[in-house]
């Protein structure tokens, strides 16, 4: 995802499991995560994901309600990341 703004759409279907690999580039400054508004538990996976500089993390899960979600970075301040694109 990193160099994209927005980042991708990303399109699956009812009992799709999706599998994510979040990457925090090693230049970057801080930790980042992502919260998929579609995956039910805390924070949308945000605390599972969340990857610090050269980390990389992997979160699956189960396309269990149809509809349009949101993703984005969930990390303090959450609006801070957001208006920088996450
Ligand atoms: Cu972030």
């Amino acid at each position: 995802m990193a160099g994209r703004l927005p980042g991708p759409t990303i399109r699956v279907r009812v009992d799709d499991t999706v599998e994510a690999l979040p990457r925090n580039r090693e230049d970057s400054w801080m930790a980042h995560n992502v919260d998929f508004l579609a995956a039910t538990g805390t924070g949308g996976g945000a605390e599972a994901t969340t990857a610090y500089p050269g980390e990389t993390k992997v979160l699956r899960f189960k396309a269990l309600n149809p509809g349009l979600f949101v993703y984005h970075c969930a990390v303090s301040s959450v609006a801070l990341h957001i208006s920088n694109g996450m």
